[in-house]
């Protein structure tokens, strides 16, 4: 029976729904779906009524934009498996997120130039950038055509027929803030791009300390704490091995390409960061 729904969900013309809400200029909020025509309009409807309920800070301009994918161009791809590490404090965390950096092939004076431009704001002047910063891996050398933009990953989502599943797995091991499927979802993507080593990340939202390292090996890292409470500084890197593919062709892909995912990896339970995991 559920073959049959999947197979004719499936089939259904596909459409990346996309929802942006800045204050004079600045970006505040962003979402995105894929879904099939007949759940447009709810998931516009669900996205923009985000931005009415979500924030203390109002958005002046709101838009949601629904654009058809090309089925034929669609990847189907598996979501990494998750660990949690328990960290003491924001500074062992950024230790652990070095180490985790290296330990997927990012060289580790690298890994904690990268780690301390996040914590100062990568974009120019120190500001948060609205995009990922990207850099070579092995030089540490920045890599993205803008620097105050960076690179959106955008049109990824978990298959419409997977995703009650997927919240539900993932409500029951503590991972039910939607914070965390969004960003697997996102890191999923960066991850399955050709040339992507590794990506760190930790939220802009000052109330929102955790933060996570990314590569195929080992997996969605989540690491308890990456900055205090309060701090609004947060954002992603994208770390490539150099000479896979050109800067143009990863960021086509990164922004473009569309990636359906259809299962979730393993959930491992929250452990401890001990010394000699990396
Ligand atoms: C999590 O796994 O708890 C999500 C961590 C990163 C959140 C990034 C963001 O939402 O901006």
């Amino acid at each position: 029976m559920s073959r049959v729904i999947i197979s004719s969900t499936m089939d259904a013309p596909l459409f990346s729904v996309r929802m942006r809400a800045t204050l004079r200029g600045r970006h505040l909020a962003g979402a995105e779906r894929i879904v099939p025509l007949s759940d447009v309009s709810q998931v516009v409807s669900d996205l923009m009524s985000r931005v009415v309920t979500g924030a203390d800070v109002v958005a002046d301009d709101v838009s949601c934009h629904a654009e058809r994918i090309d089925s034929d161009a669609l990847s189907h791809a598996n979501l990494p498996d998750i660990s949690t590490w328990q960290v003491s404090d924001f500074q062992e965390g950024r230790a652990v997120a070095a180490q985790l950096l290296s330990r997927a092939g990012v060289d580790p004076d690298v890994a904690s130039r990268a780690v301390q431009l996040l914590a100062e704001g990568a974009g120019p002047g120190g500001t948060v950038m609205r995009g990922a910063a990207i850099m070579d891996a092995a030089t540490g050398v920045r890599l993205e055509s803008d620097p105050s933009r960076g690179v959106r990953a955008s049109r990824m989502d978990v298959a419409i027929e997977c995703r009650r599943d997927f919240e539900a797995r993932l409500h029951r091991a503590g991972l039910g803030h939607r914070r965390v499927l969004e960003a697997l979802v996102l890191a999923g993507k960066v991850i399955s791009a050709p040339g992507i080593v590794a990506e760190l990340c930790w939220s802009d939202d000052p109330e929102y300390p955790v933060g996570y390292v990314a590569d195929r090996a080992h997996g969605y890292q989540r690491i308890s704490e990456l900055k205090p409470v309060g701090n609004p500084h947060g954002g992603r890197i994208f770390f490539v091995k150099p000479g896979t593919l050109s800067i143009i062709e990863l960021t086509n892909y990164l922004e473009r390409h569309p990636v359906m995912f259809d299962s979730l990896g393993k959930i491992n339970p929250a452990a401890r960061w001990e010394p000699g995991h990396g």
